[in-house]
């Protein structure tokens, strides 16, 4: 009787890189929290530099439970319970009950306002729905992504994305905005790093707090679908000028919408107030520059792809003395998700 060497068992892996986005028109405030149906549509630029590379293997007992890192340290508490509930989504589907290890790195400081969630929960869905065998397509992976974190559905692709608000699973996802004249390539954000820190109000928290005390909210909401109508239109008219502007209010109109809450929310600090002067005085100079925020205190400039690197100077110069510890960050319309099977 002969043997043969017994094969290890092989375990499936995938390895997924998700780009961050910014909201060019903002999503803020749910309709439904546990599936997270936003109340309105949202529009976003992914970026190139700034991702997340996020590796999933389910090697691991099922008693055992997921672990995950994230840039080498554990993750543990409510992060790790929103991991872990992504995590179960893609089990049930695929039909599978081992448990994970996810290795997760960012070039996205965590959780200050850069959109690390976004990339972060698209790779996730990317890396744990290709290593459980699912093989979805990229509006399945943006409603999974949704699960996650609403942001993280625009995450799944590269350039210009709208989320579709969508009323509830299968009708809330994200989609690439058409984009035949390539607008996107013209675009560039100039990111002004004011504070990398954790922020002190999760935007889960902020914006249902906002929906539950803001008198100024449903206003907000009425004059979102006028704002993303714009954008979208400037968008087809390759008119960096009318995109700009509706971002500006869009924004603008949110972070009254938290300031006006109940105790109020402001996630803007004094170093904020002094990088939107300087955007407004940049754009009195010349430049196209139109100011956009989310929840933290960093200020993100949209400008054209040609003018990014002098506007970048042209702010720091403004910014370096009041603030010492400014950072600032050029990126440029980013791919969409890349997801790579493999073994553990
Ligand atoms: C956005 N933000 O459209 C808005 C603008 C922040 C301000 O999406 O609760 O981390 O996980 O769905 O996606 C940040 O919220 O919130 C966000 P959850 P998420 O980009």
């Amino acid at each position: 009787m002969s043997t043969t060497a017994a094969t290890p068992p092989v375990t499936p892996a995938a390895t997924a890189v998700a780009h961050a986005n910014i909201a060019l028109i903002k999503y803020w405030g749910k309709a439904d929290d546990d599936l997270i149906i936003p109340v309105t549509s949202s529009l976003s630029l992914t970026l190139d530099d700034l991702y997340t590379t996020t590796t999933v293997c389910f090697d691991r007992d099922a008693g055992a439970g997921d672990v995950a890192t994230l840039d080498g340290e554990p993750v543990t508490g409510k992060p790790m319970v929103r991991i872990t509930a992504l995590l179960d989504l893609v089990r049930d589907t695929a039909g599978i009950d081992r448990a994970a290890t996810v290795t997760s790195a960012n070039t996205v400081p965590t959780a200050a306002g850069l959109a690390s969630s976004a990339s972060g929960f698209a790779a996730l869905a990317g890396a744990a729905a290709a290593a459980a065998g699912l093989d979805l397509s990229d509006r399945e992976l943006s409603r999974l992504a949704r699960r996650g974190s609403g942001s993280a559905s625009r995450s799944i692709f590269g350039g210009l994305a709208v989320w579709h608000a969508g009323h509830d699973d299968e009708t809330s996802y994200a989609e690439p905005v058409p984009d035949p004249h390539h607008f996107a390539a013209d675009l560039a954000m100039v990111v002004l790093v004011l504070d990398a820190g954790q922020k002190s109000v999760s935007s889960r928290d902020g914006m249902r707090h906002t929906v539950e005390t803001s008198p100024e909210y449903r206003p907000w909401v009425a004059a979102h679908a006028g704002h993303l109508a714009s954008a979208l239109a400037a968008v087809a008219d390759r008119d960096i000028v009318a995109l700009g502007e509706a971002a500006e209010v869009n924004a603008a109109g949110m972070h009254a919408t938290m300031r006006s809450a109940v105790p109020p929310v402001d996630y803007l600090t004094d170093a904020s107030h002094a990088a939107l002067a300087a955007v407004a005085a940049a754009r009195d100079a010349g430049f196209p520059a139109w100011a956009t925020m989310d929840a933290g205190p960093n200020v993100k400039v949209l400008t054209t792809a040609a003018e990014a690197s002098r506007l970048e100077g042209w702010l720091r110069e403004q910014l370096a003395s009041d603030i010492p510890g400014l950072h600032t960050v050029v990126a440029h319309a980013g791919p969409g998700l890349t997801v790579t099977r493999e073994d553990c």
